[in-house]
């Protein structure tokens, strides 16, 4: 058959070189890119496959290992509404990376057979990719696989990975906006505009604000963006790939929140305040430096909670208070934030595991679900009932309450919803403190967070440590448990939990308490009874 030429051109062009076992993680295929080709390759069949399994709708493949360092790489699927890839398919991507190429005509067929699609219809597969020097080769391989089995693959070169899931999303449902980068612009950043027209700057915002684009494609893209803004917001950029900066080395958002010290390249002026994106513009932290030159970190905490007090305030405008807002957290969210949450802001929190996949699903189920991992990634899901309902509400209220529900349509469209995504955000939360008068020490006042501390433990096998509960819970090895009780009953406001990273061969602590004395004991305690 035809399909025969197609295996033995895989053989050829996009060889298996390695034996090392990989799965499809939290955040699709990573690892070291020299280990990838025939991954990726693998993955253009198997989004055509996913392709023709969602009726011709276009899957999104996007090229890249976000804040890990240059010689690593990685690849993950988009759904059709621009989700992330649906969690029953990651077993069948680890089977197809896997096979060795003599299995691999055989298994693509067992594959093909198992999700019943029909090969006969049309195929469309869009791919991205970030700025890594072996991004390019493994497009291509990327595109390579998609032709194999006659798909059409569109490239979209050098994007940000939320940019990549908004473009399939648009090429899906038309009514979300234009699936182009310029469509991109066009809708978010031109609401923006709108409504900084409406907005005066007052109060203690400054429109001025400096980024850490990590030499990545997030601080490219802001280049783009910041020429064709109009005094709105001056950005003031750095770390753009140039002068030899290295990719997420020292700098980004995922360097910036686990260190908790600035990026390199960013001068420490105390009390500017800056933005800091990760390698491929899906995270996003704020931070500053105190007059002692102390770290003062606004992480995906505070933005969730910055966002939420926002919209519940809208909502209270718009008369549209029976609309369900509700947050989403995992197990890293300071206590202090979820204390601020349920205590003040009066707004239902709902913990789930680690990984994006796992806090949109259950943001999903509010009309209006706002959700944030600490490291920085999330964003704002609006169910159609909540924006039909503001909708109305700019039609028909009174004057203030349109007033209100038109500059939250505009919010709306501010706003990223298929995936957290950097620049969204940051557009998301230059609007809250713009609309508050707010500089970032007022920012930081709204609540305390808890001194904590993370650290990381190498064992012999990472996969024998068992969560429940959102992991917040250690159900094996058996003891476990018991002991982290013990420790944690020690310290006031004392909390941790131990569980497998999905992405590093290690073992994560996370520990908090009163006192960051405290905290790093209880971490340490709590790691020597993992070891
Ligand atoms: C991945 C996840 C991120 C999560 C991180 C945890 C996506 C797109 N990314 O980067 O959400 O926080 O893994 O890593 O789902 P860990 O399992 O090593 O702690
Ligand atoms: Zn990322």
């Amino acid at each position: 058959s035809s399909l025969r030429v197609v295996y033995a051109f895989a053989r050829e062009m996009h060889p298996k070189t390695t034996d090392i076992f990989i799965e499809y993680g939290t955040a699709g295929f990573r690892t070291k890119a020299n280990l990838l080709e025939h991954v990726v390759y693998r993955m253009g069949l198997l989004a055509v496959i996913r392709s023709r399994c969602k009726n011709g709708r276009t899957i999104g493949m996007m090229i890249t290992a976000s804040h890990n360092l240059e010689p690593d790489n990685g690849v993950k699927l988009i759904d059709p509404d621009g989700e992330m890839l649906e969690q029953s398919w990651e077993e069948i991507a680890t089977r197809l990376a896997n096979v060795s190429d003599n299995d691999l005509e055989s298994t693509t067929e067992q594959v093909i057979k198992q999700v019943n699609a029909d090969m006969g219809l049309k195929a469309s597969v869009y791919i991205g990719m970030d700025t890594r020097y072996t991004s390019p080769r493994l497009a291509a391989a990327a595109v390579h696989g998609v032709m194999a089995l006659k798909g059409t693959a569109k490239e979209f070169g050098i994007v940000t990975t939320p940019m990549l899931h908004f473009c399939v999303k648009c090429r899906n449902d038309n009514t979300y906006g234009t699936p182009t980068e310029e469509g991109y612009y066009e809708k978010i950043v031109g609401a923006f505009k709108n409504i900084r027209q409406k907005l005066p700057v007052f109060g203690h915002y400054n429109t001025t604000l400096h980024v850490d684009g990590a030499n990545g494609v997030g601080g490219k893209k802001l280049n783009i963006i910041k020429k064709t803004l109009d005094g709105e917001l001056d950005l003031v950029l750095y770390n753009l790939g140039g002068n030899g900066g290295k990719l997420n080395l020292n700098c980004g958002a995922d360097y910036v929140k686990v260190s908790q010290k600035p990026p390199v390249g960013v001068e420490p002026v105390p009390f500017q305040r800056v933005a800091s994106l990760d390698g491929d513009g899906d995270r996003i932290v704020y931070y500053y430096v105190d007059d002692s030159n102390n770290m003062c970190l606004l992480d995906g905490d505070r933005i969730a909670t910055l966002l939420a007090s926002y919209i519940t305030e809208s909502l209270k405008a718009c008369d549209a208070t029976h609309l369900r807002l509700g947050l989403v957290q995992t197990a890293y969210a300071n206590g202090g934030s979820t204390k601020y949450i349920t205590e003040d802001l009066k707004v239902p929190v709902t913990c789930v595991k680690t990984g994006v996949k796992h806090l949109h699903h259950a943001a999903l189920s509010y009309d209006i679900g706002v959700y944030f991992e600490a490291n920085g990634h999330g964003t704002v899901v609006y169910s159609d009932v909540a924006k039909s309902t503001i909708a109305k509400v700019a039609q028909e209220g009174d004057t203030e309450q349109r007033k209100a529900a038109q500059l939250l349509l505009n919010f709306i469209d501010m706003t990223n919803e298929t995936v957290g995504d950097a620049i969204s955000d940051l557009f998301l939360v230059e609007t809250v403190l713009c609309a508050r008068g707010h500089d970032v020490r007022q920012w930081m006042d709204s609540y305390k967070d808890l001194p904590c501390r993370q650290l990381k433990v190498t064992v012999e096998d990472r996969n024998a440590i068992k969560t429940t509960d959102a992991e917040r819970k250690c159900t094996s090895p058996e003891a476990l448990q018991g002991q982290i009780d013990e420790l944690v009953s020690k310290y006031n406001s004392g909390r941790a939990f131990v569980r497998p990273s999905g992405t590093e061969d290690i073992v994560r602590v996370y520990a908090e308490a009163d006192t960051q004395d405290s905290a790093e004991k209880l971490a340490a305690e709590v790691s020597q009874a993992v070891f």
